[in-house]
């Protein structure tokens, strides 16, 4: 069995929706991450993921290897 959770997100540093696309690409690779979702103009990120396969410290990294700032709202 595993456990969907969902976490929201303040992410900043995007510039565009180019920019929340790529959020949601590089998060959305994630093992375990199920659904993505950033809205660019209020800069949240809203991710369901299975807590057995990856947490919300890894879902934040990965926003950071895209090259923004993440933090949980
Ligand atoms: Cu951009």
């Amino acid at each position: 069995m595993s456990e969907s959770k969902q976490v929201k997100l303040q992410t900043t540093g995007m510039h565009c929706h180019s920019c929340a696309m790529l959020v949601d690409m590089t998060v959305g690779d994630l093992d375990g991450v199920k659904e993505v979702k950033t809205d660019y103009a209020t800069g949240e990120t809203v991710v369901e993921f299975d807590a057995e396969a990856v947490d919300v410290e890894a879902i934040v990294g990965a926003v950071r290897a895209a090259g923004y700032e993440a933090s949980e709202a």
